[in-house]
């Protein structure tokens, strides 16, 4: 599963609000149970993360719809194991729940 969502660094650990808190349309892989985030897919081909940042195991992560997020429609939430949390939005709903699938099998 990948292509372009728009991304929110909401957690960056247990009740630990992050600190770079804007949307960014990313471009996102998901492969072997790890989420990668990129400027295009260019990035993904060549291993160049958005950042450079490490990408997220998906490992005790669990996925939702955000329901208790209003401002945006079709965001869904990453919680991961260290507490860390990402918003993701997809254009269309049939597209989150497309990542949604895939989330929960990673
Ligand atoms: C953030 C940006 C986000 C906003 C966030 C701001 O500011 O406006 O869109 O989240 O609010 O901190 P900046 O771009 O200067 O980093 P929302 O879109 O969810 O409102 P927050 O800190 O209340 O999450």
């Amino acid at each position: 599963q990948e292509g372009y969502l728009l991304r929110k660094h909401e957690l960056e650990g247990p009740n630990k609000k992050a600190s770079n808190r804007s949307w960014i349309n990313l471009y996102c892989v998901l492969s072997k149970g790890e989420l990668g985030f990129y400027k295009d897919s260019k990035g993904r081909d060549s291993g160049s993360t958005h950042g450079n940042e490490p990408l997220l195991s998906l490992h005790n992560a669990t996925s939702e719809v955000a329901n208790d997020y209003k401002k945006k429609k079709n965001v869904l939430k990453i919680k991961m194991q260290d507490g860390g949390e990402f918003l993701l939005q997809a254009k269309e709903e049939e597209e989150m729940k497309a990542w949604l699938a895939a989330l929960s099998t990673a």
